[in-house]
């Protein structure tokens, strides 16, 4: 009772926001300002890629498209922790796992990614992008103490990894330009071009398999506010080598933005997201599962989370243009397939430069 409720109101939460955004437009959306006092820039219907808003909240991908002949190039750097262990919506401790049969309980998980993407525009409709990234993920585990097994009782430790993630690409089509609103089609693949490792799933930088991200997203601009939403997916369209897929998925993500100055906005995002299980079994996985996340059942479910972003857009000097942002995001909510570790705060940082 209490989970559907709890989903009724982050759709609504989610409703609320990007409807606010359409209100806005609806009373605010034919006047053009000479003026507004406030020392931001002159104000028109038109829309404006060089505010500090027309980009969306840094932890959003494929989000905005360019003019005819523009390039972009930027990085970002990504930061997630992940903490406790739940099942559905019900937290689990290291001695919950050992009592149900695990040796190995993980007690947490960082990953750390450095993204580096490209943005060309044929035309101004067309928008082409190209995505790929480094990341290095840890996992600590605790095994259970007066386990039979050799060097495994009671202690803790580390498994490390790194490697390089998948190619995204992708055409950002442009189907609609009303001046204060925009809608562009996602239409992107991903291919397996990342390398695995030894570990569990969690811990693979890559699918292994070629998947599709199509998708759609809305923008918006008023005087001072702005916002956008955006649907995606990623369908996976084979198995990897390993013979199992990763669950597809799909979020929603809409946000906010006011513009404190010509060159620093903030921003508010909420992201629902939703993932199956996984489909089949690490073939190199045979035995007994020692872990929780060596069980392809326990990945997937929903996770609702609330970002606060900034985005600062250099004014003047030799780096002017260059647009800088920040993003923190925190888990509203999480139903889990589990045993499965639940995610605590992620950071998005990034800089990004058009020419
Ligand atoms: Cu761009």
């Amino acid at each position: 009772m209490k989970k559907h409720s709890t989903i009724a109101n982050a759709l609504t939460t989610f409703a609320f926001i990007t409807t606010l955004g359409a209100a806005n437009l609806a009373t605010a959306g034919d006047v053009i300002k000479s003026s507004n006092g406030s020392g931001k820039s002159v104000c028109s219907t038109l829309w404006d890629s060089h505010r500090v808003d027309s980009h969306a909240p840094i932890g959003v991908m494929g989000d905005h498209t360019h003019e005819a002949g523009e390039m972009m190039f930027s990085y970002r750097y990504g930061y997630m922790e992940m903490g406790d262990m739940r099942d559905v919506t019900h937290d689990l401790s290291s001695q919950d796992l050992f009592r149900s049969g695990f040796m190995v309980a993980p007690t947490g998980m960082e990953m750390e990614m450095h993204m580096i993407s490209m943005m060309h525009a044929p035309t101004d409709n067309l928008t082409l992008m190209a995505m790929t990234s480094y990341q290095f993920r840890s996992m600590d585990h605790l095994s259970m103490p007066g386990s039979p097994a050799r060097a495994m009782n009671g202690t803790t430790f580390r498994k490390k990894v790194e490697g390089w993630g998948d190619l995204t690409l992708a055409g950002l089509l442009k189907i609609y330009d009303n001046n204060s609103q925009r809608v562009h089609l996602n239409l992107g693949f991903s291919a397996p071009t990342g390398e695995f490792n030894d570990r569990a799933y969690p811990m693979q930088p890559t699918t292994g398999t070629w998947d599709l991200l199509p998708g759609i997203t809305w923008l918006w601009q008023d005087n001072d506010l702005s916002g956008g939403a955006q649907v995606k997916g990623r369908i996976h369209l084979d198995e990897n080598e390993y013979q199992y897929t990763y669950g597809d998925s799909v979020t929603g993500t809409t946000w906010l933005a006011y513009r404190l100055t010509d060159s620093l906005s903030v921003s508010a995002r909420l992201t629902l997201e939703h993932a199956t299980e996984i489909d089949g079994t690490d073939s190199r996985i045979t035995g007994p599962l020692m872990s929780p996340p060596m069980d392809p059942a326990n990945t997937g479910g929903n996770w609702l989370e609330g970002g606060i972003g900034l985005n600062y857009l250099v004014p003047d000097g030799p780096f002017k243009g260059h647009r800088l942002a920040l993003e923190g995001i925190i888990p509203i909510y999480q139903d889990l397939n589990g045993p499965q570790m639940q995610r605590d705060v992620s950071v998005v940082v990034g800089w990004q430069k058009s020419f």
